[in-house]
Formats: C-alpha cells, sequence, structure tokens
C-alpha cells in the first residue's frame, strides 16, 4: 500500500467526471488499498480516486471514530436511486478544499446502488454523516466540490485564496 499525494482546488483535475469501473479487479483494489492508506493518513473519513488524480468511479470512507475499530468501506460505481425530499445542512469539510468548512445543505436520506470491493452488487440507505459523506464523494465522481453548493462569491473566495497559496508554496 502507499500513501498518494491528495489533490487540491483549483486543479482542474478535480473537475473531471470520472468513468465507471468495468471489473473489480485487484488492480482496483490496489487502488482502494492506497486510497484507504491515503485517507486515513490526511485524516479524512472519505476519498474518491478523482482525489489522488485517477479519474475512476471508486470512493472509499471510514465513518467510525478514533476509539472504534477500523471501518473501511468501499463504493464503485455508486448511483443514488432515491434520495429524500427533506434536507438538512452539515458543515461539511474536503481533503481537495484544505482548512475551509462551510454548511451545504443535501438530502437527509438517500439509497445509494453500488459494486462492493468484490464486486458483489449493494444497495444501502444511508442517513445522517453516511448519507452526508456519499453525497459528498458520489459529488467528486462529477468533478463537483462542496464549494459548488454555497455562494458564488464565497466559492469565489475560498478558491481564489487556495490558489494564492499554492503559489506561494511553490516559491523555492
Ligand atoms: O474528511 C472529510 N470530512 C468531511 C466532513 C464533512 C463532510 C464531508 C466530509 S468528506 C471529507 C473527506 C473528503 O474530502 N472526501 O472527499
Ligand atoms: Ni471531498
Amino acid at each position: 500500500m502507499a500513501i498518494r499525494e491528495i489533490l487540491t482546488a483549483p486543479d482542474e483535475r478535480l473537475r473531471l467526471v470520472s468513468e465507471p469501473v468495468l471489473t473489480v479487479d485487484d488492480e482496483l483494489r490496489r487502488l482502494m488499498d492506497d486510497m484507504l492508506e491515503t485517507m486515513y493518513a490526511a485524516p479524512g473519513i472519505g476519498l474518491a480516486a478523482i482525489q489522488i488524480g485517477v479519474p475512476k468511479r471508486a470512493i472509499v470512507m471510514d465513518l467510525s471514530g478514533a476509539e472504534d475499530d477500523p471501518d473501511p468501506r468501499y463504493f464503485v460505481n455508486p448511483e443514488v436511486v432515491k434520495s429524500s425530499e427533506e434536507t438538512t445542512p452539515y458543515e461539511e469539510g474536503c481533503l481537495s478544499v484544505p482548512e475551509y468548512y462551510e454548511e451545504v445543505e443535501r438530502p437527509v436520506h438517500c439509497t445509494v446502488k453500488y459494486l462492493d470491493y468484490h464486486g458483489n452488487p449493494q444497495i444501502l440507505a444511508a442517513e445522517g454523516l453516511l448519507a452526508v459523506c456519499i453525497q459528498h464523494e458520489i459529488d467528486h465522481l462529477e468533478g463537483v466540490l462542496f464549494v459548488d453548493h454555497i455562494s458564488r462569491l464565497k466559492r469565489e473566495r475560498i478558491l481564489r485564496k487556495l490558489k494564492k497559496e499554492q503559489k506561494l508554496a511553490e516559491v523555492p
């Protein structure tokens, strides 16, 4: 396993629409193992493949607390098949938008169809943090970031600051 570099906005690769996975094979499992290790190291609670520069529809997640045993989850080709009318705000962050947090309004409940680590089809009914996180990660597969759900003024301010910080970090 290996820790990979996480892309940060406004890197244009984060805007790619990721491609469906054709077969859940050892190569994909190695990618997902690297994603999980990268996510744990960050640390974060979810990661989409495009965040390490791979435009494939694969997500990893672990919502267990620091005290709990690890609970890694893997989602391949996830699709929201149902979502509630009712929405709720949650203060979101993103490893690709480091150090910025904003309230995002999303459906409270959603049902997601996906393939698991072994390529078996699964259906998940999500609520709470799981629903927030899976919707945030599926957005990444479409090239969407949480800042796309807030006001244009706030979004442009955040992206401008991130660009400036990256420029400053480049200076030898
Ligand atoms: O680690 C993460 N925390 C988080 C907090 C609130 C809502 C969504 C998230 S996902 C984020 C990791 C990440 O960027 N995944 O794409
Ligand atoms: Ni994110």
